[in-house]
């Protein structure tokens, strides 16, 4: 059995790669639904049905455990697919929030995700859930997600859009900032670049592999000398996504329509 991995694109990749390197034995099934990304601007209600079209597919696969590897599709859609399908669902909202109060000093984190995460305020309600006192700054940075899925994550275009999405940040001052979607790790970098170092820059990918991997072996699923055989499936178009894929992935795979 192997475990599902889904987003709206290649940001789900972030999550795939966090999970192959601390679960290497396990097989992974991952679709990106490039065809309709980005889900950013989309209703909750629109969401929510991608996402439960998804795994309605996902699930002709033999699935152990699921990753929703997208903050708009969890924040839309956890609570649903956790009633539809009888295997463990992770979110990546959670385990992010953990992450940041763990490596936040000043109790003044920032987060950054699409209009529908911020709108949904899924980050900000769990961070005031574990810590009330704690500050919470939302931005929602639309264009990001198409420049990571258009492949220019690496250009100059990308500095100058990460550096104008980031303004707001100017003025306020975090010791924290969550990159809450997960084609954001991509752009890594000039974000890094822009916040400075004394902000501390928080991917979700490696604590939703760490949690995934915990639930593993306390339901005994823990795959053992298995030479893992993964798949990916895209909406999209298989070229532009394999390209970035094996680039973020550091191995080639194969790419299949869906
Ligand atoms: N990668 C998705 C997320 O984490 O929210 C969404 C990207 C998008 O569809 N705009």
């Amino acid at each position: 059995h192997a475990i599902g991995i889904l987003d709206s694109g290649v940001g789900g990749l972030t999550v795939a790669k966090e999970v192959m390197r601390q679960l290497p034995q396990e097989a992974i099934i991952y679709l990106g639904d490039t065809k309709r990304c980005p889900y950013g601007p989309r209703t909750k209600e629109e969401v929510k049905k991608f996402t439960l079209e998804i795994v309605h597919f996902l699930s002709q696969f033999p699935l152990k455990a699921l990753v929703i590897a997208c903050n708009t599709a969890t924040a839309a859609a956890l609570h649903e697919v956790r009633l539809q399908i009888p295997i463990p669902v992770l979110g990546v909202i959670k385990p992010g929030v953990r992450a940041a109060i763990k490596a936040t000093k000043q109790h003044r984190i920032g987060v950054i995700g699409t209009q529908g995460t911020i709108q949904s305020q899924a980050y900000e309600q769990a961070l005031k859930r574990i810590h009330p006192e704690i500050e919470v700054y939302s931005v929602a940075c639309p264009q990001f997600a198409p420049l990571v899925e258009n492949g220019l994550h690496q250009s100059e275009l990308a500095e100058k859009v990460v550096a104008e999405g980031l303004a707001p940040f100017q003025n306020i001052s975090i010791d924290t900032l969550i990159l809450g979607c997960t084609h954001y790790p991509l752009l890594a970098e000039s974000i890094a670049k822009v916040m400075g170092e004394k902000v501390e820059i928080i991917s979700s990918a490696e604590e939703t592999a760490a949690e995934l991997s915990t639930i593993l072996q306390h339901q005994s699923l823990l795959a053992y000398d298995y030479t893992p055989d993964h798949h990916f499936f895209t909406t999209g178009d298989p070229h532009s996504f394999k390209k970035i894929a094996e680039t973020w992935l550091g191995q080639t795979i194969k790419i299949e329509q869906a």
